[in-house]
């Protein structure tokens, strides 16, 4: 049952209804990313209505205006770009309606925007390679273009290759489906023909769901001479890094979780009148398979390896933790 929330700065007036809108959902990252979503709306005793556009921007933009005609008080939405959201984001934000949006490039006035610092992810990542290459080597790079983080973390991709001109890229491919992972394995399985032993040093994976389909293909093929550097992190993708033998050597992420619950956070600080940012970037970690021990850990464990991993301290109001 749903108690209203008397909070210094307001009252959460009502039952809470929440549009959770997402470009796409695939893989572990996006469902992970859901359960922090839920989770924290049905802490505050909200209720969360998920709509997938199946990669489809004006459908994304139309379930926007589908959530604005239906009244609902909060708008979170994942991923997307400005130029097919920006108009019926504004007409939601002209309704009163909070909106929050992860992982695109939205700028209308009250909207703040989380992203994972994908400058930060992809460079962590690279660095943790081109150290363990010791500057020379080939690689092969698996990428989409066409999303915000993607575009920002192949900006620092260019910076990389300019850093470290002994490495080189000799091959590049991704594309995002809804069988990602098992896409990229049969793309990587052909790379793997091509460039026989000794031909390719590492794979750099800007995806969990590419570093998943990589890794499968070099574990299968026994091209154990290459490793494999990702990005994201799941418990699907901890149980893969920890296999015996597996090439998944490192990876850069933030907890999917709770960059919904962060969201969600500030959807509710905004729905009471506090204060909320713009922009807020959460940091990532880096996380290398050496650290892990050899029992299998979860997301939930990985704090006692990866030091500060875990829930963060950003957009908690104390009325959310109960000492108002
Ligand atoms: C196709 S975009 C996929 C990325 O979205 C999230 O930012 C995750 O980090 C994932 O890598």
């Amino acid at each position: 049952e749903t108690k209203p929330v008397s909070v210094s700065n307001g009252t959460l007036p009502k039952d809470i209804d929440v549009a959770l809108i997402m470009q796409m959902s695939i893989g572990t990252f996006s469902s992970q990313y859901i359960n922090g979503v839920t989770e924290q709306v049905e802490s505050f005793g909200g209720n969360v209505k998920v709509y997938n556009a199946d990669n489809d921007l004006s459908k994304m933009a139309s379930y926007v205006d589908t959530a604005t005609t239906q009244g609902v008080d909060v708008i979170l939405i994942d991923h997307g770009r400005a130029d097919a959201l920006k108009e019926p984001v504004q007409r939601a934000l002209d309704k009163g309606i909070k909106v929050v949006a992860f992982d695109n490039d939205l700028t209308n006035d009250g909207v703040t925007v989380i992203d994972q610092d994908d400058y930060s992810l992809a460079w962590r990542s690279l660095k943790a390679l081109a150290e363990d290459l010791d500057g020379e080597g080939n690689i092969v790079t698996i990428w989409v273009g066409g999303f915000t983080p993607m575009e920002r973390r192949h900006t620092i991709y260019d910076a990389f290759l300019k850093r470290y001109p002994g490495i080189t890229e000799v091959a590049k491919f991704g594309s995002a489906t809804n069988n990602t992972a098992l896409d990229t394995q049969s793309q990587m399985e052909a790379i793997l023909k091509k460039y026989p032993e000794g031909e390719i040093d590492a794979v750099f994976a800007m995806w969990d769901e590419f570093a998943k389909g990589a890794s499968r293909a070099i574990k299968q093929a026994g091209r154990d001479e290459i490793a494999v550097y990702g990005i994201d992190l799941s418990d699907e993708d901890l149980q893969l890094m920890q296999e015996d033998g597996s090439p998944w050597k490192v990876t850069a992420a933030t907890d999917p979780a709770e960059i919904g619950r962060i969201q969600v956070r500030y959807a509710y600080q905004k729905l009471v009148g506090e204060e909320t940012p713009s922009i807020h970037s959460v940091d990532p970690y880096l996380v290398d398979r050496d650290v892990l021990p050899d029992e299998k850990v979860t997301m939930d464990d990985l704090g006692q390896y990866v030091p500060n991993w875990g829930a963060s301290d950003a957009a908690w109001s104390d009325w959310m933790k109960g000492t108002d």
